[in-house]
């Protein structure tokens, strides 16, 4: 097997086992060597699933870090930062320290982190020997550390049990400027200029600003900070006080799926009562997903809390239900969309991946960021969820084109899904981490 330039999978396994040891810091492995100097939440369970093909006590390391850095309320804090100073908004903006002496920002992300300890779990046991009882420790040592941070969702996060995560930030869907948010940005009216006198730090790494947020939507993401700031970060208050308040589907779809990543190892702990709980955890946010989706489309929506409006556009994060089933109705209506002429099957596309909006939408936008692009750990979350739910050739050829766009050896953060172009920064941990796994370790492992 080749990539479409022709690069052998042991050159591409190397190129990318040297991006993640270029990146490793020492305590942690920037999300980016220079756009994001800092360890990301979501992005640290991509980077030690990748990490754990190489060397499982260096992926246990990096989920210990996050874990480092967890607030007493059992949130995962969406950025531990290291030292360097270079990205705004830094520890200055946000004001957050944990009781331990970590910096963090004050909001979550995508809660995908089940999944890395099962595979680090799985990379140890195959490994067998010194491996084996490290990861067999870490995961036991740990259970109770991540079943925290599910619970803190499941109560702050889906305070009238809906089975819908709130998210009071674009940034925690990990889908900053998605069209998933536009309106209720627009809403959004910042009562003083955060950006003034401020230096966009992101944009000294982008070959052209195009490829990131706009200034007036950087205005709107400070003002969000700054009132969640104000609030003490207290739950209950930012909820009351924030002006961006929506259900996040994707967001939703993901804590069902990793619940029950967390339930399995819970039955392998002996924590019977506790993969109870998680499984029901699982069902409810299951519920929550399939109860938003449209008739008309099959997609499912996002909802503005305070409005009660759902919102109908067409991104990757309507496919939520594809990450957590429970209908199969929905779920093969969904996979006939996703193949199809509008998304996967669409006839301009380089690769056949999920682009993160669908072209020809007016919100489409090829080269920017998250209106468009391709984003390679994206592919390879669909890959996995949909292995595992027995969809094995859909699963097998989302792999074998993620590879396929990956031989330009850039390692782009994302990718402009008609040219096939790698944009944003190069060098992106969680790209050269999925290359490692796709490459590494056996589609069933
Ligand atoms: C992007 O988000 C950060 C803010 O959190 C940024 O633009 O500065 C997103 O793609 C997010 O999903 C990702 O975790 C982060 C680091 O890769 O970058």
């Amino acid at each position: 097997m080749a990539t479409h330039t022709g690069v052998a999978p042991p050159a591409l396994a190397a190129s990318a086992a040297y991006i993640l040891r270029g990146n490793d810091i020492g305590t942690l492995t920037t999300a980016a060597p220079r756009l994001y100097p800092h360890l990301w939440s979501w992005d640290a369970a991509f980077v030690a699933i990748g990490l754990a093909t190489v060397s499982v006590p260096r992926a246990i390391a990096e989920l210990r870090t996050l874990l480092g850095a967890q607030w007493t309320t059992g949130m995962l804090p969406h950025i531990v930062f290291g030292p360097d100073e270079g990205y705004f908004p830094g520890p200055d903006v946000w004001g957050a320290t944990t009781p331990s002496g970590a910096r963090t920002s004050g909001i979550c992300q995508p809660p995908v982190h089940a999944i890395a300890v099962r595979r680090v779990l799985d990379a140890g046991r195959r490994n067998g020997g010194a491996d084996r009882d490290l990861a067999e420790r870490f995961a036991a040592e740990t259970f109770d550390r991540w079943l925290a941070w599910h619970r803190w969702l499941a109560t702050a996060r889906d305070p009238r049990g809906r089975g819908l995560l709130e998210i009071y930030h674009g940034w925690e869907s990990g889908m900053d400027n998605s069209p998933r948010w536009d309106a209720a940005y627009a809403a959004v009216r910042p009562r003083e200029d955060l950006l003034r006198g401020r230096a966009r730090r992101d944009l000294e790494h982008v070959a052209d600003a195009r490829q990131r947020p706009t200034d007036e939507e950087y205005r709107r993401y400070l003002w969000l900070v700054h009132q969640m700031k104000e609030a003490g970060y207290d739950d209950d208050a930012v909820r009351e006080t924030v002006d961006f308040r929506m259900t996040d589907v994707f967001m939703s779809a993901i804590a069902a799926l990793a619940s029950d990543v967390l339930a399995e190892i819970g039955d392998e702990l002996g924590r019977r009562a506790e993969a109870t709980e998680l499984r029901a955890l699982a069902e409810r946010f299951r519920g929550g997903v399939l109860s938003t989706v449209s008739p008309d489309t099959g997609l499912a929506r996002d909802e503005d809390v305070r409005t009660g409006l759902r919102l109908d556009a067409p991104t990757i994060g309507g496919f939520a239900p594809l990450l957590c089933g429970g209908d199969p109705r929905v779920f093969s209506r969904q996979l006939a969309l996703f193949t199809g002429p509008e998304w996967c099957g669409h006839p301009d596309l380089r690769y056949a991946l999920p682009p993160s909006t669908a072209p020809g939408h007016a919100g489409f936008s090829s080269r920017t960021y998250w209106r468009g692009p391709q984003w390679p750990f994206m592919n390879w979350l669909l890959y996995w969820t949909l292995h595992r739910a027995g969809e094995v050739d859909l699963a097998m050829s989302l792999r074998a084109e993620g590879l396929r766009q990956l031989g330009d050896l850039a390692f782009g953060e994302y990718y402009e899904p008609m040219t096939g172009e790698a944009l944003g920064s190069a060098h992106q941990s969680w790209t050269a981490a999925v290359a490692l796994d796709w490459l590494i370790v056996p589609p069933a492992g």
